[in-house]
């Protein structure tokens, strides 16, 4: 396990024989929603080849991956068809793997999706249920040997912001995220494969959301790297009463937060931003 003295628990990422060098910089994953309801870009890159044309601008503006999902877990979002699912991302995954070699993600809770991207290209599997909602999920991270990340949800998108309960939030989200850790390496997933992720704003409140970034230690402490998603999410327009489309500080101020605490990987739509305040925070641990 390669390391680094600044943040010694951060071990390299194995994605289907390829190693992303986590130990050596803050890795920058750029979303890309192929949905018409997406809550802060939803219907923009809903065509196909416009889909395609922000993946590559954000390669162009340094992300590391490409996440590609194509239905969307906003609170109240209602489900989509697999083959819908499969339809709006298999032909966008070929695309970008076709014209660049950056790491593609799948965003996806169904092993089938999951199959289909990997497929055609992806890498990684990013499951919002932690392999939870489909049994046949982590056969598929197993089998293909897809770095997975395993993100800490309470309930379901279609209710979980209807009354999220904690005893004490940061000891709860380690301890089931180290619980289902267990249960990917139980299943024959490696752990170089794991990245864990407290699932910000998925059944959570705006103080849940506050205490599991001002705690981010305790996560990277569990002996996974651990990646961020906040970018422009509603408790950045609560705390700064500031709508969608202006966020883009408030997702800064908690993307050089994160990596300063350790984070990995960051989960951004602004890539371009984003990119210039991780290779600072870089910098300054690296000096
Ligand atoms: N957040 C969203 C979706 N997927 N995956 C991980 N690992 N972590 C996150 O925090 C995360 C995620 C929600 O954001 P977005 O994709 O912008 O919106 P929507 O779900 O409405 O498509």
């Amino acid at each position: 396990m390669k390391t680094n003295l600044s943040s010694p628990l951060v071990a390299d990422w194995l994605c289907r024989g390829r190693t992303l060098p986590l130990s050596q910089r803050v890795h920058v994953m750029g979303i890309l929603n192929v949905t018409p309801d997406s809550f802060s870009d939803g219907g923009s890159f809903f065509d196909r080849s416009a889909a395609v044309d922000r993946a590559l601008q954000m390669v162009e503006e340094g992300a590391d991956i490409i996440d590609i999902g194509g239905e969307s877990t906003r609170p109240g979002a209602g489900d989509v068809a697999p083959a819908e699912e499969l339809e709006r991302v298999v032909p966008v995954v070929e695309a970008v793997a076709a014209a660049t070699g950056v790491a593609i993600s799948i965003d996806t809770t169904k092993a089938l999706v999951a199959k289909a991207a990997l497929d055609a290209g992806a890498v990684i599997v990013n499951d919002i249920s932690a392999l939870r909602f489909d049994p046949a999920m982590a056969e598929v991270v197993a089998s293909s040997g897809a770095g997975v990340v395993l993100m800490h949800m309470q309930g379901r998108p279609r209710t979980m912001q209807s009354n999220p309960t904690y005893t004490d939030v940061v000891e709860d989200v380690a301890a089931e995220l180290s619980g289902w850790a267990g249960r990917a390496l139980d299943a024959g997933i490696v752990g170089e494969q794991i990245v864990l992720d407290p699932g910000i704003g998925f059944g959570k409140t705006r103080e849940h959301n506050l205490l599991l970034l001002k705690s981010l230690d305790r996560l990277t402490r569990l002996g996974y790297p651990v990646l961020v998603g906040a970018s422009r999410k509603s408790f950045i327009g609560t705390t700064l009463d500031l709508p969608v489309g202006e966020r883009v500080e408030g997702s800064a101020a908690v993307v050089a937060w994160a990596a300063a605490q350790g984070a990995a990987i960051v989960r951004v739509h602004d890539v371009r931003h984003m990119v210039r305040v991780v290779r600072m925070i870089d910098a300054i641990r690296k000096a």
